[in-house]
C-alpha cells in the first residue's frame, strides 16, 4: 500500500497518521473474537457485560486478581505480549500492506519488530487514566529505548502501530495525541527533562500555545494508527461506560536502530514454545521483520536449510530454497 503525498506530509507534521482499510473484515473479526475471550476469561463482550454489569463489587475483587501487566489485555487479560498465542491476532502482522507501509514511515525496507502487545480498556473496570484532564501526557519512547529522544525524530525515534479491530468512538475513551508534539520535544526537555527514552508533562497547561491542542484518536474497524514514538499524548476516561476500546499494537523501528531499541516488557523469547511455532508458520516478510536474514541471503545454504528445518517443525523453506545460493 502507497501512502499518498498528503499521507507522508501529514506524518511528516502531525507525527501521526491513521490509514484506513488496512485490515479486511475477514482479518479483523476473528481477532477481535480472541482479543475479547482472552480480556473476559472466555466470554464475548455481551456475555461480560450481561455476568458482571449488575455486579460490580464482585467484578472487581475478581479483576483485582489479575496482574497489572495482565490486564493491559482486559480485566482477565491472560495472553499480552507477542506472539500472543492467538492466532488470528498474531496473523496481524503478516499483511505486507501495513508492513509496506512501516516501511515508507521509517523510509528503509529494513524494519525490525521492537514489541508487540494487546492493549485494551473496557468502560465497567476502566481506571487507566489520570485524575485530570491536564494531567498524563507523557511519550513512548522509553518502552524500547534507552536514548533520550533526539531532534532527528524521523531517523531515531520509532513507529508505534495500533490495529484497531473495532470503531473507536468519540465516548469510547480515544487515546488524546498532541499533533507536531514529536518534533517539539525540546520546549519540554528544557523544564522536564526525562529519564532514559521517557519524558512526562506534570501539567499540559504550562504548554498552552507551545503544544497542538489534544486531538482524539478515533478511528474506524480495519484501520490502522502510525505514530511516532516521541508524540506526546494521554489516556482519558471512558464517557460511556458501556464501551470497550481495544487494539493490537506493534512497534517498528528501522534496522539500523536494532542496537538500542530493546523492549522493557517481558516478551516470550525466541526460544519460547509460542514463538518458535509462530515463526515456524509465519511468511519470510515477517521472519525478515523478526531479523532472520532475506530470502536469497548467502546464509542459506543447503545444510543450513537442514538444520532450520530440523529447528522449526512444519516450516515451509521453500521460498529460500529457491533462491539460496550453493
Ligand atoms: O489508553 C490510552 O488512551 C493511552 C495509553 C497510554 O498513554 C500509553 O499506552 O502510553
Amino acid at each position: 500500500m502507497q501512502l499518498t503525498t498528503e499521507q507522508l506530509a501529514t506524518w511528516k507534521r502531525d507525527g501521526i497518521i491513521v490509514v484506513p482499510n488496512v485490515f479486511s473484515p475477514e482479518m479483523i473479526v476473528p481477532a477481535l473474537e480472541e482479543i475479547e475471550r482472552n480480556a473476559y476469561d472466555g466470554l464475548t463482550y455481551a456475555e461480560y457485560q450481561a455476568k458482571w454489569g449488575p455486579q460490580p463489587d464482585a467484578l472487581k475483587s475478581a479483576y483485582e486478581k489479575n496482574s497489572d501487566m495482565q490486564r493491559l489485555a482486559g480485566p482477565f487479560g491472560k495472553a499480552v505480549h507477542f506472539p500472543t498465542g492467538l492466532e488470528a491476532v498474531d496473523k496481524l502482522i503478516e499483511n505486507e500492506a501495513y508492513l509496506a507501509i512501516a516501511q515508507q514511515l521509517l523510509d528503509t525496507e529494513e524494519i525490525r519488530l521492537g514489541y508487540g502487545q494487546i492493549f485494551f480498556r473496557e468502560g465497567l473496570t476502566d481506571s487507566r487514566h489520570s485524575e485530570h484532564p491536564w494531567q498524563g501526557y507523557h511519550i513512548d519512547n522509553a518502552t524500547n529505548s534507552p536514548l533520550p529522544p533526539h531532534p532527528d525524530w524521523q531517523r531515531y525515534g520509532y513507529v508505534l502501530t495500533a490495529i484497531f479491530p473495532h470503531d473507536i468512538e468519540l465516548d469510547g475513551a480515544p487515546m488524546l495525541v498532541c499533533p507536531g508534539s514529536q518534533n517539539q520535544l525540546d520546549k519540554i526537555w528544557a523544564r522536564y527533562p526525562g529519564r532514559a527514552g521517557g519524558m512526562g508533562i506534570p501539567d499540559l497547561r504550562e504548554f498552552k500555545g507551545e503544544l497542538a491542542d489534544p486531538v482524539p484518536l478515533t478511528a474506524k474497524a480495519g484501520s490502522v494508527s502510525f505514530r511516532s514514538s516521541y508524540l506526546v499524548h494521554a489516556a482519558q476516561p471512558f464517557e460511556n461506560k458501556s464501551r470497550q476500546r481495544g487494539w493490537m499494537g506493534f512497534h517498528f523501528h528501522r534496522a539500523d536502530n536494532d542496537d538500542w531499541c530493546k523492549t522493557t516488557r517481558p516478551v516470550p523469547g525466541w526460544g519460547s514454545p509460542q514463538y518458535m511455532k509462530f515463526v515456524a508458520q509465519t511468511t519470510p516478510a515477517v521472519r525478515r521483520v523478526l531479523g532472520w536474514p532475506t530470502p536469497g541471503d548467502a546464509y542459506y545454504t543447503p545444510e543450513a536449510l537442514a538444520r532450520l528445518e530440523q529447528a522449526y517443525p512444519g516450516i515451509d523453506l521453500e521460498p529460500y530454497r529457491k533462491t539460496s545460493k550453493t
